[in-house]
C-alpha cells in the first residue's frame, strides 16, 4: 500500500527536502501551500507536477495554519498516514515584530492539526511529526543541550514553539496519538531563506565577489550556532515518524560555530578572505588583499533577547534512530557559497531586478 504523507510548510526549505525524500521512498505526498501573490513554489519546482497528470505523486492544497476548518477539510480529504507539521512563521527576529501572528500560526496552528486528527478519529491511523526547535533551550541552562535539558524560550517564536512542543506531548499522552517532536538545531542549505544569517552571509559573499554589492551588514557576530545540513535533517524527521513508539529527539551535529567564523569561511570560499578588526558595534571586516571594508555591524539586527550559544547532543537520535550527519559547518558554508555564486552568475537579470 502506498503511504500518504501530508506536509505543512512544503514550500519552505525543509518542506522541499522532505517532499523529495518521501517521493523517493514511494510516498504519495500532499503539501499545504498558503496563498501568495506570486507562485512561491521555486523550491519544489523540479518535483512539482501538473495537477492534470494521471495519478500525480505530489499534490498541493491551499491552506493556512490559522484556518482550522481548512486544515480539518484537508486532513479529511487526504487521510494521511503521516503528517509533518513544518509550517511556521520561522524567523526569530520577525517574531518580535509579529508576536501574535507567530503564536497563532506556530502554537495554535499545531493544536489545530492535532485537533483535526482527533475530530476525524484518525488517532490510530495518522502519525504526527512536530517541527520543534533548539530555540526552546534559549538562555543557556546546560551544554551540550539534550532532550532532558530544561527549556527557557527567549523570543515570541520560541514561546510559541514551546506550546507546540507540549501540546504534541499532551496529545500523545491523552489520546494515544503517535505524535513526536524533533528538536532540531539550526540546519541550512542552498535552499535556506535569504534572511537567515548563513544564507544572508553566503549570498553577500557571492555578490561582493562578483562586484554586485559593496558591503554586508550583520547583527550579533558573537552568537554561536550548531549548524547542520537540511537534507540530512529531514531524513531524521522521517526516521522519527517510523519508530514503533512516538518520542522526542534532538537532531544536531554537536559542533558549534560563531557567526563571525562563518563569515570568514564564506568570504574565503568566495575568493575574498577577510579579517576582523575592532570590538563590539565597531568591529568591522576588511578584505585581506586590498583593505576594503566589507562587513559592518548594524545594531538594527540585534534582538531584544538573544540566544547566545547552541550546541546539541544527538546521542539519543544516533542510538535509537541510527541517525547520523555527514556535513559539518565548514563544508556547509562552502556548498552554500558555491551555490550562490552559481545562481548569481546564471541569473544576472534577477539580481538587477
Ligand atoms: P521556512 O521558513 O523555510 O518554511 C516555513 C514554511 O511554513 C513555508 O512553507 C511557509 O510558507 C509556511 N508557512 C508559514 N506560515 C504559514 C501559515 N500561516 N500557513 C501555512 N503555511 C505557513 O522554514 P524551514 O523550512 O527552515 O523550517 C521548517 C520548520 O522547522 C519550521 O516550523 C521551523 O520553525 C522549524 N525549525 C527550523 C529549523 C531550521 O534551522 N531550519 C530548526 C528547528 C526548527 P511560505 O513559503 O508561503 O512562506
Ligand atoms: P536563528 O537563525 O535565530 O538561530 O533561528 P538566524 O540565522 O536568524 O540567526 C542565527 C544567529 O545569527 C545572529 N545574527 C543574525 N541573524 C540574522 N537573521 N540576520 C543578521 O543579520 C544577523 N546577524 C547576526 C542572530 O542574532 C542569531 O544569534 C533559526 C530559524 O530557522 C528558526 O526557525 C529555528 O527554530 C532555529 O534556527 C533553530
Amino acid at each position: 500500500m502506498t503511504k500518504r504523507a501530508l506536509i505543512t510548510g512544503v514550500t519552505g526549505q525543509d518542506g522541499a527536502y522532505l517532499a523529495r525524500l518521501l517521493l523517493e521512498k514511494g510516498y504519495e505526498v500532499h503539501g499545504v501551500k498558503r496563498r501568495s501573490s506570486s507562485f512561491n513554489t521555486g523550491r519544489i519546482e523540479d518535483i512539482y507536477e501538473d495537477p492534470h497528470v494521471v495519478d500525480p505523486q505530489l499534490i498541493l492544497h491551499y491552506g493556512d495554519m490559522t484556518d482550522a476548518t481548512n486544515l480539518i477539510r484537508i486532513v479529511q480529504e487526504v487521510q494521511p498516514d503521516e503528517i509533518y507539521n513544518l509550517a511556521a512563521q520561522s524567523h526569530v527576529q520577525v517574531s518580535f515584530e509579529t508576536p501574535e501572528y507567530t503564536a497563532n500560526a506556530d502554537a495554535i496552528g499545531t493544536l489545530r492539526l492535532l485537533e483535526a486528527i482527533r475530530i476525524l478519529k484518525l488517532e490510530n491511523k495518522t502519525r504526527f511529526y512536530q517541527a520543534s526547535t533548539s530555540e526552546l533551550y534559549g538562555l543557556v541552562q546546560e551544554v551540550p543541550q539534550r532532550e532532558t535539558t530544561p527549556f527557557y524560550p527567549r523570543s515570541p517564536y520560541a514561546a510559541a514553539k514551546l506550546y507546540g512542543y507540549w501540546i504534541t506531548v499532551n496529545y500523545r499522552e491523552a489520546y494515544g496519538i503517535h505524535a513526536s517532536n524533533g528538536i532540531l538545531f539550526n540546519h541550512e542549505s542552498p535552499l535556506r531563506g535569504e534572511t537567515f544569517v548563513t544564507r544572508k552571509i553566503t549570498r553577500a559573499a557571492a555578490a561582493i565577489a562578483l562586484g554586485r554589492q559593496d558591503r554586508l551588514y550583520l547583527g550579533n557576530l558573537d552568537a554561536k550556532r550548531d549548524w547542520g545540513h537540511a537534507r540530512e535533517y529531514v531524513r531524521g524527521m522521517w526516521l522519527i515518524a517510523q519508530q514503533d513508539e512516538p518520542d522526542d529527539y534532538v537532531l544536531a551535529t554537536g559542533v558549534t560555530t560563531e557567526v563571525r567564523e562563518f563569515v570568514r569561511w564564506a568570504f574565503e570560499d568566495a575568493g575574498i578572505p577577510i579579517e576582523f578588526r575592532g570590538e563590539g558595534i565597531d568591529e568591522k571586516g576588511y578584505a585581506k588583499d586590498d583593505g576594503r571594508l566589507l562587513v559592518e555591524v548594524d545594531p538594527r539586527y540585534f534582538r531584544p533577547t538573544e540566544v547566545d550559544l547552541l550546541i546539541g547532543d544527538p546521542t539519543k537520535a544516533r542510538e535509537k534512530l541510527g541517525w547520523t550527519h555527514d556535513t559539518g559547518p565548514r563544508e556547509l558554508a562552502r556548498e552554500m557559497v558555491l551555490a550562490d555564486l552559481e545562481i548569481m552568475r546564471s541569473a544576472p537579470i534577477a539580481k538587477d531586478a
